[in-house]
């Protein structure tokens, strides 16, 4: 039995993770800013699922969560950083600096923080599994994915310098890096609440699913502790790469 520590658990693939581990025998600590959510996931799952309030972007946050876990929640086995979000879809010249600033405080100020925070315990222990997850938006640019692909690729190789740091230390780093998955809020996140923009993105798709990265996460964390997987990107089979963009005069 795993104590495993969920950020961004109120919603899409947190949430799916949460209800993948607790499915499986395993304590889910569920964090997110949304008290309600985290109360019905609760509600439904039972008392495997501790809910605790928790904005990534505030240390002092972190730092009391963290402190407050009742002792049978400890030690944390596994982090999955997975709270972030991606705001805009506009060129840099044209996005607004707050979206940046957000993305930043999300996706890497508080990604780090978190790991910073647990890393030396799991390192004492010599043993501990963290999983961020990043985006093929990470690899791969695209107009309007500026600063959330930067963050993203930024998440890639922070959790690559971790195995750097951590050969021999038994403990484990992963970047699972999805592409186009549906049925989460992050379209509509991104499109700052413009649910009928955020349904086209999916139309006429059939998109990874938040079960589908659950299931990915819940396989790199249940692996023998001898396994890592330094990098595992997914993306749908309508999905692919394409060719250099050429402006012709
Ligand atoms: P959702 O918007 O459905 O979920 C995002 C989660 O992050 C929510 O639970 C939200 O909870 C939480 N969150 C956001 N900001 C904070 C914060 N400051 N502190 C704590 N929690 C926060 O999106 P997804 O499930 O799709 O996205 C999850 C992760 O996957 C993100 O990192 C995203 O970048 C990444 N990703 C998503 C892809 C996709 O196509 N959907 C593809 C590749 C990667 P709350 O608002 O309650 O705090
Ligand atoms: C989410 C996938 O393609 O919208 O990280 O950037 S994408």
């Amino acid at each position: 039995m795993m104590n495993v520590l969920i950020t961004g658990a109120s919603s899409g693939f947190g949430e799916a993770m949460a209800r993948r581990f607790v499915k499986e025998g395993h304590r889910v600590i569920a964090a997110a800013r949304r008290c309600d959510r985290l109360l019905a996931l609760q509600a439904d799952l039972g008392p495997a699922l501790l809910p605790v309030v928790l904005d990534v972007t505030d240390k002092a946050s972190i730092k009391a969560m963290l402190a407050g876990l009742p002792a049978e929640w400890t030690p944390v086995d596994v982090l999955v950083n997975n709270a972030g979000l991606a705001l805009g879809v506009a060129p840099a010249q044209k996005a607004l600096l707050s979206d940046w600033e957000t993305m930043i405080d999300t996706n890497v100020r508080g990604l780090v923080t978190l790991t910073h925070a647990l890393l030396p315990g799991m390192v004492a222990r010599g043993r501990g599994t963290i999983v961020n997850i990043g985006s093929t938006a990470g690899e791969t640019p695209y107009p309007g994915g500026n600063v959330y692909g930067a963050t993203k690729a930024f998440v890639e190789q922070f959790t690559r310098n971790l195995r750097a740091d951590l050969v021999g230390a038994g403990v484990r780093a992963t970047n699972v890096a999805p592409g186009l998955c549906g049925g989460t809020e992050f379209s509509q996140v991104r499109l700052h609440g413009d649910a009928a923009a955020a349904a086209k993105v999916y139309e006429g798709t059939t998109p990874l699913s938040a079960d589908d990265i659950a299931e990915s996460v819940y396989w790199v964390a249940s692996l023998p502790p001898h396994v890592n997987v330094n990098q595992l990107e997914l993306m749908p089979v309508c999905q692919g790469y394409g060719p250099f963009s050429l402006v012709r005069q």
